[in-house]
């Protein structure tokens, strides 16, 4: 059915006037609620007061604008039945196509410095969330539906429903928008429900709000099923991919795959692991990950110097690897990877028309792109059993200003940028994490050890059997050297300087063994256990 009513009831008011403008202009006819009214006026345009349309006033400050029949009567008649559009002419109802409400901003509101009770309570919202919930429901069919609006980024898209033929949107966009109004009114109740939890037993007042906890009672995620995949980390667990809604530019879930085979449960968990690692450099990167490991990681001037001295570290594991570059992928590192080695699965912010025709030769090759960003997820979640660990993320950045040099002896500025970068790599291997670098690549990486003399000792092997010196290696433990003996074994390896957080009740046995083999080594104050 033709777009012919549409209400207009928004607390972000982004772009508002410019899309009543446009629906003015193909003959829409414009209801709107107090302040959406006013400002639609100002800009000159025709609109007539939910409160003149109902014939009820604004009552109770606001509470009640929209809550009338002749608005949800509008919203809720099935456009296939002549039953319920003959009871919307007996009562003299027109029918609204079209909503465009966005909701009362409660958790900006409780998110804000001494938000008292009351503003939070009037900052729920009720007008809009029943109007979006019942024109979501009167999406329809294929024959015609209403179509609901929450976020100002559609508004172009149904600007562009209603030039088609057909006079409204179509029934995949009214389907699409229906579905992101019930996630989101979905999430606006759990935030409500978290916010007065956290109150606990506190009596409602017009006082600020009792101090927060650091974490609500209850905890609302919004996802979206992204991708049921053939099987878990293994073939008899089934599994799926869920993505954050809304989704950050540059995290792993907004990967756009270019080509290859269909991702895997663990393809994408190792993916996120060479994706973080990569995009934490400044400097072009290149790291190479197995198992959710990173078994070489190198800085260079190009992706391609990059990718081959992150090879170099460790070309075993190297096969069937997860390489991630936080550079676009040119020509000569799509050759150099392919003639190299296999791999899984390829990680970039972009990649030249060359490289995509040489990947293209390799068709399982899967080839992601991630759209560059810097949005982090806002916590990290744990499964067990019975329950979830939460935290935040390990975003702890120390930088080379803030290293504590600990012996008679101080790094040299090229140490310092070794330390810096061993640093950097330590935080995404797994505890317990041993690094060994030099001249900004990884030389030899110990992971996932039970002691971490195991993963000293697992690192100095590897970068031998690489054919790799460690003579004058820069290393960095993940966290402090309980004990002198894993200091012993690093240095004995080749290493002249260290970098570990510090912290041990014998950190005097392991500093004095640093001086007494000549060894530089600086402490950061904080540990990057990765489990
Ligand atoms: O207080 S309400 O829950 N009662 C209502 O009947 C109602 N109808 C719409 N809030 C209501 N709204 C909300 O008012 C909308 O969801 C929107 O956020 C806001 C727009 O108000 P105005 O146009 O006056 O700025």
């Amino acid at each position: 059915m033709k777009t012919q009513t549409a209400l207009l009831s928004v607390s972000d008011k982004t772009g508002i006037v410019e899309f009543a403008q446009a629906l003015a202009q193909r003959g829409v006819r414009l209801l709107s609620t107090g302040g959406t009214a006013k400002l639609l006026a100002q800009a000159g345009l025709a609109v007539t007061e939910v409160a003149e349309h109902t014939g009820s006033p604004e009552i109770l400050d606001g509470r009640v604008k929209t809550l009338h029949p002749r608005i949800h009567g509008g919203l809720l008649a099935r456009r296939d039945s002549k039953e319920h559009l003959a009871t919307l002419d007996e009562h003299g109802i027109d029918r609204i196509d079209l909503l465009v409400v966005n909701l009362y901003p409660f958790r900006e509101t409780v998110a804000k410095q001494g938000c008292t009770f009351a503003d939070a309570v009037e900052n729920i919202d009720i007008g809009g969330p029943a109007m979006l919930r019942a024109a979501a429901k009167n999406h329809g069919s294929a024959e015609g539906g209403v179509t609901c609006v929450i976020d100002p980024a559609d508004y172009v898209r149904v600007l562009e429903g209603i030039d088609s033929p057909a006079g409204e949107p179509s029934y995949a966009l009214r389907l699409e928008l229906a579905i992101k109004v019930y996630a989101h009114t979905a999430a606006y109740d759990g935030a409500i429900a978290s916010y007065l939890s956290s109150l606990a037993s506190a009596e409602p007042s017009q006082e600020a709000a009792p101090e927060r906890t650091a974490w609500p009672h209850t905890l609302t995620v919004q996802v979206r099923q992204h991708q049921v995949l053939r099987y878990g980390e293994n073939p008899h667990q089934s599994a799926a991919f869920y993505v954050d809604q809304p989704l950050g530019a540059g995290l792993l879930g907004s990967y756009r795959q270019l080509q290859g085979k269909e991702l895997s449960y663990n393809n994408i968990a190792d993916a996120d692991a060479a994706w973080e690692c990569a995009r934490s450099f400044d400097t072009c990167a290149c790291v190479i990950v197995k198992h959710a490991n990173p078994c070489g990681v190198a800085v260079d001037a190009t992706p391609v110097l990059a990718y081959q001295q992150a090879y170099k570290t460790d070309p075993t594991s190297a096969f069937g690897g997860i390489i991630a570059f936080n550079r676009p992928v040119d020509a000569a590192t799509a050759k150099a990877i392919t003639e190299q080695q296999f791999v899984e699965v390829l990680l970039a912010p972009g990649y030249s028309a060359d490289a995509l025709a040489i990947f293209a030769a390799k068709k399982n090759v899967r080839v992601l792109e991630i759209p560059q960003g810097d949005a982090h997820n806002a916590f990290d979640i744990k499964r067990v059993g019975g329950g979830w660990l939460v935290q935040n993320p390990d975003d702890h950045q120390v930088s080379s200003e803030d290293f504590k040099v600990v012996t008679e002896k101080a790094p040299t500025e090229q140490q310092m940028r070794d330390l810096a970068f061993a640093w950097k790599v330590a935080k995404y291997v797994k505890s317990n994490a041993i690094v060994f670098v030099a001249g900004g690549m990884t030389l030899g990486v110990g992971a996932g050890q039970m002691s971490r003399i195991d993963s000293a000792r697992i690192a100095s092997i590897k970068a031998e059997n690489a054919g790799l010196s460690l003579a004058g290696s820069a290393v960095a433990s993940d966290a402090f050297f309980p004990f002198r003996d894993g200091l012993d074994v690093v240095a004995e390896a080749g290493a002249t300087c260290v970098i570990q957080p510090g912290g041990s009740i014998r950190d005097d046995e392991v500093i004095a063994a640093a001086n007494e083999r000549g060894i530089a080594m600086v402490f950061t104050g904080a540990r990057h256990f990765r489990h």
